[in-house]
């Protein structure tokens, strides 16, 4: 027999079988539990350069940025566009979700090959990038064990993340309904992932803070 829990709301019954409804919130609208183009049939805009950003200026978004930014100035000749995807429902265009399944900001297209090549995650798109035009490996090492530690770092921010962002600030900042018990546990686990990071980068390595660090955090 399950232990009875108390509900929030407080008349709130676990149904057997979950069926969707449209939820409240800054992002009732566009959450849905089903993944698909189901948004307006459009192609993505395309410039003149070989590599094409999608993206907006969110955490999971600027870090790519940064790196262009940081290849740009780097390598001189290293250019790229960059397209503004507002996260109010362009994520789910046919266009948008060609280049990413998932309908998740950020995304590229790389166009230098003979069939572009789509590349989504942020964390894909750093590797992406690093492999093809960091050439000397100063922001993602070419050998082991320097290349390991940076990959660490990299995975441990993108296995983070949707604790620190999709959880504590949806249930923090966005839900319609203030839920003590899972403030309370993203609010920890996000301390918990702040404190493993100052402890980091208070272990001697603040002052070292290298590129390859600073691709990762
Ligand atoms: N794991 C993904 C997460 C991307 C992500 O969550 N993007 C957010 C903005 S930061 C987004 O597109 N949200 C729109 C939505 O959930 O519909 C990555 O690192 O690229």
């Amino acid at each position: 027999m399950a232990e009875e829990k108390p509900s929030l709301p407080a008349d709130y019954v676990v149904p057997k079988v979950w069926e969707y409804k449209e939820q409240g919130g800054q992002f009732g609208g566009t959450n849905r539990p089903y993944a698909g183009a189901w948004g307006e049939d459009k192609p993505l805009p395309k410039g003149e350069h070989k590599i094409q950003l999608y993206s907006m200026g969110t955490p999971n978004g600027v870090k790519v940025t940064i790196l262009l930014e940081e290849l740009v100035e780097l390598f001189p000749d290293f250019e790229y566009d960059a397209w503004l995807i507002p996260i109010n429902g362009v994520q789910f265009t046919s266009g948008f979700h060609a280049i990413n399944p998932n309908s998740k900001i950020p995304a590229m297209v790389d166009h230098s090959t003979d069939k572009p090549v789509r590349v989504f995650e942020s964390g894909s798109i750093l590797m992406y990038l690093c492999d093809k035009f960091d050439k000397d490996g100063v922001f993602l090492p070419k050998e082991y064990p320097a290349r390991a530690e940076v990959q660490n770092w990299l995975m441990w921010q993108m296995g983070s993340a949707p604790f620190i962002g999709g959880g504590f600030g949806h249930f923090y900042n966005y839900a319609p309904v203030k839920i003590q018990y899972a403030i309370d546990r993203y609010s920890m686990e996000t301390k918990r992932l702040l404190d493993v990071l100052d402890k980091h980068l208070g272990d001697g390595n603040k002052k070292r803070l290298r590129r390859q660090e600073a691709l990762c955090l």
